[in-house]
């Protein structure tokens, strides 16, 4: 007899620089997940497809788990919500070289009331020793009671330590469902290439509030005859008097940003790139509800 196919949506939830977006990436071997070396990186929930031989996985990588302090991050508070009442699993990744904090209680509390089966993921075992990743595991299942999590798992996101089978207990967890995505499409283009810049300017700037940038996609335009794909990008940042920091002397530090984030969109794209980078300020965006508007975070009420 044949196996039934299997397919759900899977949450990846977790706070910030835990991995999610590295374990989203790995498990789909592609790179369209903004990875970062600092908090608050991911801000929209991002939907990959995964397709086994026995069935299909919709991964959605949700925005970093934090207390909001402005209406941006209380957007990403409200899209995490949304992302778990849609979903069949929600993984609670956890960073297995820091001790355990209270701070993912609320999380825990969301996944509670959404009556999903919750994995706990240990992550970034290649950096622990086996003795600190058993007290850890204690830890958490101490804090958490042990019946909460259906599983515990100890991965390396990074090294893709243990990622087959983690694979095989979500299986386990999915509902017999005909595939929810037929022909998977890839992300947009844009948006694609405003994590890209996004992901290459923010780790540049990793020291200079990278929280209060936005990067915005204006225009590309495919190349013409033998020319280069031409791509024009804004860098917002909420305060100007930070431009000198960021520009450097004589603009050096800004066009050494801009090369690298080039290079990515060459990479990304497998062509040349002219790309075009203006830093530009605006004012309290995290706040201003037109802002979150324009930026996508919100839509416009008609
Ligand atoms: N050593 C190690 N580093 C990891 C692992 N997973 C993620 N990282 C690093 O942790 C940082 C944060 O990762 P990211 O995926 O952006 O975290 P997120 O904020 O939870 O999405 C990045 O510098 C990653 O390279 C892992 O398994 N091992
Ligand atoms: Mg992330």
């Amino acid at each position: 007899m044949v196996d039934k196919k299997r397919c759900g949506r899977v949450a990846i939830v977790g706070k910030g620089n835990v991995g999610k977006s590295t374990l989203f990436n790995s498990l789909l071997g592609e790179k369209f997940s903004i990875v970062t070396k600092w908090p608050g990186a991911t801000r929209q929930p991002v939907t990959g497809v995964l397709n086994t031989d026995w069935g299909q996985i919709v991964l959605i990588d949700t925005p970093t788990f934090l207390t909001p302090r402005n209406k941006l991050e209380r957007i990403m508070l409200a899209l995490i919500k949304r992302s778990l009442v849609f979903s069949d699993i929600a993984l609670l990744v956890v960073d297995a070289t820091l001790p355990s904090s209270p701070f993912e209680d609320q999380l825990c509390s969301f996944i509670r009331k959404s009556k999903l089966p919750a994995f706990l993921l240990l992550n970034k075992i290649d950096l622990v020793r086996d003795y600190v990743l058993e007290q850890r595991t204690e830890e958490y299942l101490e804090r958490f009671k042990k019946t909460f999590f259906y599983e515990v798992l100890p991965i390396s996101a990074l090294l893709k330590d243990n990622l087959p089978f983690l694979l095989k207990r979500i299986k386990n967890y999915l509902p017999e469902r005909e595939p929810i995505y037929r022909n998977p499409s890839p992300p947009p283009k844009e948006l694609l290439i405003k994590e890209a810049i996004r992901e290459e300017i923010t780790n540049f700037f990793h020291d200079k509030r990278p929280q209060s940038m936005e990067v915005i996609v204006k225009e590309i335009k495919p190349p013409q005859g033998q020319g280069k794909t031409y791509i024009l990008s804004y860098i917002y940042i909420e305060d100007g008097k930070f431009f000198p920091s960021i520009l450097g002397w004589k603009g050096h530090l800004f066009g050494q940003a801009k090369h690298i984030a080039r290079l990515r969109c060459e990479k990304l794209l497998k062509e040349p790139v002219y790309l075009e980078l203006i830093l530009r300020e605006r004012k309290g965006w995290r706040n201003n509800t037109a802002s979150l508007v324009e930026f996508g975070y919100l839509k416009r009420r008609t």
